[in-house]
């Protein structure tokens, strides 16, 4: 009987930090637009990119910025959100108008803004 009941306890205690594990996940994820992405280490020669779905929402040329509602990016673990996004060339946005829905590549590395690398129209 001693047993049983320090098995559920224990049983009880592991699925508690299960939870909590999870909760600080979810809440490291959801503040990636507010300047903490956690970019992966890479080589400066090996930009590791993202593909990325989602819909013009305010293009801005003088800061060679795009607001984006995105679908989730699952290898990033980001859920699908509205936030704006860097563009690595002016032409990126020629022409992009709110509304419009588009595909393109990112790069994210720690410290600065995701930036886009490739976009086209769909
Ligand atoms: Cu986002």
């Amino acid at each position: 009987m001693t047993f049983i009941k320090t098995t559920a306890t224990r049983l009880i205690t592991l699925t508690l930090s299960s939870l909590l594990a999870i909760s600080v996940q979810a809440a490291e994820t959801m503040s990636h637009d507010m300047g903490q992405m956690q970019g992966m280490t890479m080589s400066a020669t090996q930009q590791k990119t993202y593909p990325l779905n989602g819909r013009v929402v305010a293009v801005d040329n003088a800061n060679l910025q795009v607001t984006l509602e995105h679908d989730a990016v699952t290898e990033l673990q980001w859920p699908a959100m509205t936030m704006p996004f860097k563009v690595a060339d002016a032409k990126l946005l020629e022409g992009l108008q709110p509304g419009q829905s588009i595909m393109a590549m990112f790069t994210t590395n720690e410290g600065e803004a995701p930036t886009i690398v490739s976009l086209h129209t769909m």
